[in-house]
């Protein structure tokens, strides 16, 4: 079977709510030797993407967005086992705390960023989601973070990234911390604009931003 062709089993999978072709696609993308985060961005993710589009145009509703959801985890539960940290040296390389911001419930995205930012050799304090802007900087502090990853899916909670900066800067902390933040509507062009360090538009790009940021800082 073709790369492409599991990939879009997998899209497929989630699209079309079938969490046993899901399973049997991750499982044939392990026996082929696929790299299992390009089975998650490739195939996984386009089908969330698609999932979103059908829910906007009302083909589909609340529920089913659930059911893929749940599509999504059970598949990712094959895959996790078997996403390494091939080339990578186990060297700690520093403290993240991430979350997903106050007000929004969306997890995936910002688990699987978790997921491979300990992966990559970082020790991930996974806040969870509905996070209070408090909680982020109370928790930076105590675990003494190098990085805050900040995750927003709605354009209604996007302004609570710029709440946590905003506070770090009136305390006197801003500089203390590497601020990443990512989700769906969030882009480059907001994260300047709120004076965030970087941009993850995948998990991929996340974990190398969190690699080149805080060797920046380490050399600074
Ligand atoms: C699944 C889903 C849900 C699930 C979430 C389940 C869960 N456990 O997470 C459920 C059903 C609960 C849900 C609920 C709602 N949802 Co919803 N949801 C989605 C959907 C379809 C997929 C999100 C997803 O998981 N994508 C897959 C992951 C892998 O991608 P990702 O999250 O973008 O993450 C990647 C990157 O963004 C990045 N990243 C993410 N976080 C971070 C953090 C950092 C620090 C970095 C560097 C990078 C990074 O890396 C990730 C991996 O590559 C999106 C559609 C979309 N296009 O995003 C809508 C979507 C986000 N939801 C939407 C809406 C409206 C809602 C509801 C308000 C619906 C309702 N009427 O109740 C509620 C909100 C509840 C709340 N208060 O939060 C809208 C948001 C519209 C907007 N612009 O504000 C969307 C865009 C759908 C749409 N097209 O209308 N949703």
């Amino acid at each position: 079977m073709k790369k492409g062709e599991i990939f879009e089993d997998l899209l497929r999978a989630v699209v079309d709510l079938d969490r046993e072709k899901g399973k049997r696609a991750a499982v044939k993308l392990i026996e082929e030797k696929i790299n299992p985060i390009e089975g998650i961005e490739e195939g996984l993710s386009k089908g969330m993407k698609v999932i979103g589009e059908m829910f906007n145009n009302s083909e589909i509703y609340l529920p089913e967005m659930i059911m893929a959801a749940d599509v999504f985890g059970s598949v990712m539960e094959i895959l996790k086992p078997h996403i390494s940290a091939e080339g990578l040296d186990k060297v700690k390389r520093g403290k993240v705390v991430i979350g997903t911001v106050k007000g929004d419930i969306h997890a995936i995205g910002k688990d699987i960023v978790a997921m491979l930012l300990e992966t990559a050799g970082f020790t991930v304090h996974n806040l969870g989601v509905d996070v209070a802007t408090s909680t982020f900087i109370e928790e930076a502090r105590k675990v003494k973070a190098d990085i805050i990853g900040l995750s927003s899916l709605l354009t209604t909670t996007m302004p609570t990234q710029k709440d946590v900066i905003d506070i770090l800067k009136e305390t006197g902390e801003r500089d203390k911390y590497t601020i990443l933040i990512g989700g769906a509507p969030t882009s480059q062009d907001w994260a300047d604009e709120i004076g965030a360090d970087g941009y993850g538009e995948t998990a991929e790009r996340a974990v190398s931003l969190a690699l080149e940021l805080v060797v920046k800082k380490s050399i600074a």
